[in-house]
């Protein structure tokens, strides 16, 4: 059977992004078994102040960086750390000539509290910061799906390999080691529909795809809403609305590597007109409408969308 650390080792990986895999299944893990606490140990809610990037922080948000920052920090391979939970980048070492390492610990705050399922983003990039780079030039992206098992899918750059947390051995089990999403699919999973009276082409595109029996599954979660679109096939949406012209998501710790892992599946990730990839990174926490999903659902948006 592979576990995560026998790929790491058998696979011919750069080293230092290999010493960075192996500390990501331990916060992975570690914060998996923290959705299950009880008791005082349990922690709910949300903190009476905002993040420094401008959304409200749940008590997981602010423990979940923790675990992210502690572990990474201790890495030796890495130079710099950018968490959405951080307004600057944390500097470990800008003389070493090491990985940054990009993340969003926790990312659907908004339904952490309610059992659902919730995720971390992660991409990796090596060099002196990433202002000035873009999602092409990420070395390795991952997602971890925190939901009734614990689930990681990573790509180096040549597929896309999904593991999956087996609670005998303690450690996660390679599950598929080619993981494709389907060239079509049924899940559609749409958000910023608030914004829909004002994106007549957005409703007009809902309208068309609930009439071909697409299948409404939007939760509130990218992560586990991206997770089943590769599976199942369909497609992600989340485009700029009244309230956020420029989109919602972020597009250097939560696009980036989540573009990284469709189009390593065979999908494509676009803003509407640009693939995510290319777009270059000028700002830590910028942001930008995001569709995600099977390349003909993709197509359906291009059709779409005002040029
Ligand atoms: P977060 O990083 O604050 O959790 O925000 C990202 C989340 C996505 O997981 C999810 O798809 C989207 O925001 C939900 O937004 P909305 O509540 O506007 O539908
Ligand atoms: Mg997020």
């Amino acid at each position: 059977m592979t576990t995560w650390q026998k790929y790491l080792k058998e696979s011919k990986l750069d080293e230092s992004l290999s010493y960075v895999l192996a500390d990501l299944e331990e916060v992975f893990v570690d914060l998996w078994h923290a959705f299950s606490a009880t008791g005082n140990d349990r922690l709910e809610g949300k903190i009476e102040n905002m993040n420094p990037t401008g959304d409200m922080q749940a008590k997981m948000d602010v423990y979940s960086n923790q675990l992210f920052v502690d572990k990474l920090s201790k890495n030796g391979a890495i130079s710099i750390l950018v968490s959405e939970e951080n307004i600057d980048p944390i500097i470990i070492d800008k003389k070493r000539d090491g990985l940054v390492v990009v993340f969003d610990p926790l990312d659907g705050s908004s339904i952490v509290d309610m059992n659902m399922s919730v995720g971390s983003i992660v991409g990796v990039y090596k060099g002196e910061g990433v202002k000035g780079l873009s999602g092409r030039d990420q070395k390795a992206a991952i997602m971890a799906v925190y939901g009734p098992s614990l689930s990681v899918m990573v790509t180096t750059g040549e597929g896309v390999i999904e593991f999956i947390y087996d609670l005998g051995k303690k450690e996660l089990v390679l599950q598929n080691e080619h993981v494709h999403i389907p060239e079509s699919g049924p899940i559609l999973a749409p958000g910023g529909m608030k914004g829909c009276g004002m994106n007549s082409w957005y409703c007009a595109l809902f309208n068309k795809m609930m009439e071909e029996d697409y299948s409404l599954r939007y939760s509130g979660g990218m992560v586990p809403d991206i997770n089943h679109i590769i599976k199942k096939g369909g497609i992600y949406m989340y485009p700029g609305t009244k309230e956020k012209p420029g989109g919602k998501l972020r597009l250097l710790y939560e696009l980036a590597p989540l573009a990284m892992i469709i189009e390593q599946t065979g999908g494509l990730a676009i803003d509407g007109k640009n693939e995510i990839l290319d777009i270059v990174v000028s700002d830590y926490h910028q942001k930008s409408p995001f569709f995600a999903g099977s390349k003909h659902e993709i197509d359906l948006v291009r059709k779409h969308i005002p040029k």
